[in-house]
């Protein structure tokens, strides 16, 4: 071969090398179902950060817990076994306190309230998970939690020794505080656990019965509007920090744009997702003022006990949410 194309085809062979190093691919298992508006919401930024990097960056969607069960994906980011995931913060109560904020019942009951919530927990969750090697890239919340029962109910005391599917430590908190019988069970496994008949009731979504198909074994549900617990997305810190910079703020710029996306579609699809319960011929109840005190009256218990051991930096977060609250619009009736 004469030299110069002998230099061509060397140059060409490194050039492709070269291209092939510079693409990074990232891992981001999720829990829920491709179908979901979260996991939709995450197929989007993984697009957007395809697009925004030429394909430098290839994020891959692993939906309905495929890579890892639920609650195991916040330790695979941060241990690195994948680059980034989305996780229920709710889950990890007994980790930290400031994930417990997102299960109390009649903390934050509505999307505005949630979202100063969000507004008042983010420097904490950022520092938390800053110490674990993590960075959270974008948070979006579930529609409110209502109560999907088979029989009728018009107070906390008519779910005595219901059996009871918990997703997190306050669900099975709850029930412990109403006399419900208790089995944790993540969304996944959700169908399979209705039809061998081990869940009576559970509190949750109109979004995640509709997934779970919960219409085929349970009737009723109530439209409690309890609290809205937040998925969020966390990347490992060394693989954020190993991008180069413009790669960097492409995924920043994507995560916020699917943070503003995720919260507008969430609430948009609240009204679908109840509307598409009642066409599967399930019941949505408007709750009795008694059942809605009492849940009340649970989440002051759970509030009152979880500032006993929260420690001054938390208590000050839902001070400071409060304050938000208060300064709040009156909703329009
Ligand atoms: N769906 C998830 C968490 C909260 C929600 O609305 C679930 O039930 O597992």
């Amino acid at each position: 071969m004469r030299f110069r194309s002998m230099a061509a085809a060397l140059l060409g062979a490194l050039t492709t090398t070269l291209a092939a190093h510079a693409q990074t691919k990232w891992d981001l298992p999720a829990a829920y179902p491709a179908n979901n508006f979260h996991t939709e919401n995450l197929a989007q930024f993984a697009a957007d950060v395809d697009k925004a990097t030429g394909g430098k960056l290839k994020i891959q969607v692993h939906a309905n817990a495929s890579l890892f069960k639920a609650n195991e994906i916040k330790r695979a980011v941060q241990g690195g076994q994948a680059q980034i995931g989305e996780v229920l913060l709710a889950n990890f109560a007994n980790e930290a306190p400031i994930y417990a904020l997102d299960g109390i019942p009649f903390l934050a009951s509505s999307y505005a309230e949630a979202k100063l919530l969000y507004d008042a927990q983010r420097p904490v969750l950022d520092k938390q998970l800053g110490t674990q090697g993590m960075k959270l890239l974008f948070s979006v919340p579930w529609p409110p939690q209502g109560i999907y029962t088979k029989k009728l109910i018009n107070s906390v005391a008519d779910m005595r020794g219901i059996k009871w599917r918990a997703y997190s430590p306050a669900t099975a908190k709850i029930a412990e505080l109403i006399g419900a019988q208790p089995v944790t069970i993540q969304a996944a496994e959700l169908s399979q656990a209705l039809a061998t008949g081990v869940v009576e009731s559970y509190m949750s979504s109109g979004s995640t019965g509709y997934d779970s198909k919960t219409y085929e074994h349970i009737k009723n549900w109530y439209d409690t509007q309890a609290w809205l617990p937040k998925n969020a997305v966390l990347v490992n810190k060394k693989a954020f920090d190993a991008l180069d910079k413009p790669t960097q703020d492409a995924v920043l710029k994507a995560a916020a744009d699917a943070e503003l996306r995720g919260w507008k579609i969430s609430q948009e699809k609240n009204d679908w997702y109840k509307n598409a319960l009642t066409e599967k011929g399930m019941t949505i109840h408007r709750p009795h003022a008694k059942l809605k005190a009492d849940l009340k009256q649970v989440g002051d218990i759970m509030l009152a006990d979880w500032e006993k051991t929260a420690g001054a930096e938390n208590v000050a977060v839902v001070q400071a949410y409060k304050k938000a609250q208060a300064a709040m619009p009156a909703p329009k009736n």
